[in-house]
């Protein structure tokens, strides 16, 4: 009888941390979408939009670039790091110029810090800001 009692206790704990695993669609949990671009003097644009708990920013920018919230980004894919943010509303990074999409979000309320993944992997946390920024390397 003893036996089972950790893997009750382990189930119970389970569905207790994540209810909604077995029972019903996760949660959405609001973030927002940053795109700044101050090298060509262009305004910041903000998107305040939802991602799946647990989901990955990639899908939160392919969501958002088939809505009508007037974002619309390509990225390319990298065989060892996955997909990499090649343009966003229309302005590309470029080898020549050495411009990019610089991925940063905030750790603290106002302190961001470059992501150490790319859109892929990011798996944005509640009310968390993520800034695209074009900038040069
Ligand atoms: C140089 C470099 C860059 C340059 C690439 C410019 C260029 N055209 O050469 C720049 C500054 C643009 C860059 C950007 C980023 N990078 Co970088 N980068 C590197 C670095 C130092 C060397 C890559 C290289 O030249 N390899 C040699 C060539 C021959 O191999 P390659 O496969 O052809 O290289 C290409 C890829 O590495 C690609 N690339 C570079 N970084 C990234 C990141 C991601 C997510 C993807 C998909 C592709 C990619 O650019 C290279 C040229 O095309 C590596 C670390 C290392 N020492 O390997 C990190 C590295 C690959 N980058 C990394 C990261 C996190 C980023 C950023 C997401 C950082 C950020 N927060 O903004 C961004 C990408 C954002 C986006 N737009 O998607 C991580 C990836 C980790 C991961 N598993 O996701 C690495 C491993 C560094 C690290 N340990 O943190 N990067
Ligand atoms: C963005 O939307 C356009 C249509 O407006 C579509 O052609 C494109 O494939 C979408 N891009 C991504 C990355 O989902
Ligand atoms: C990022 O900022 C928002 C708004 O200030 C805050 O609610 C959130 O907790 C912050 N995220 C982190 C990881 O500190
Ligand atoms: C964004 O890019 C600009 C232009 O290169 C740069 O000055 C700034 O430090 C970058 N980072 C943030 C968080 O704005």
């Amino acid at each position: 009888m003893m036996t089972m009692m950790p893997s009750l206790l382990s189930a119970a704990l389970l569905l207790s941390l994540i209810p909604w695993t077995l029972t019903e669609a996760p949660p959405m949990i609001p973030i927002a979408i940053m795109v700044k671009n101050t090298l060509q003097n262009k305004p910041l644009q903000t998107y305040k939009t939802e991602v799946i708990s647990g989901g990955i920013l990639l899908g939160v920018m392919k969501r958002l670039n088939n809505s009508d919230a007037g974002f619309i980004f390509t990225y390319s894919d990298n065989d060892n790091y996955g997909p990499y943010l090649e343009s966003v509303n229309g302005v590309a990074g470029n080898n020549e110029a050495r411009t990019y999409w610089q991925l940063l979000a905030n750790v603290t309320n106002s302190e961001f810090k470059p992501t150490e993944v790319g859109i892929g992997c990011i798996i944005p946390s509640p009310y968390q800001q993520i800034i695209l920024n074009f900038t040069v390397w």
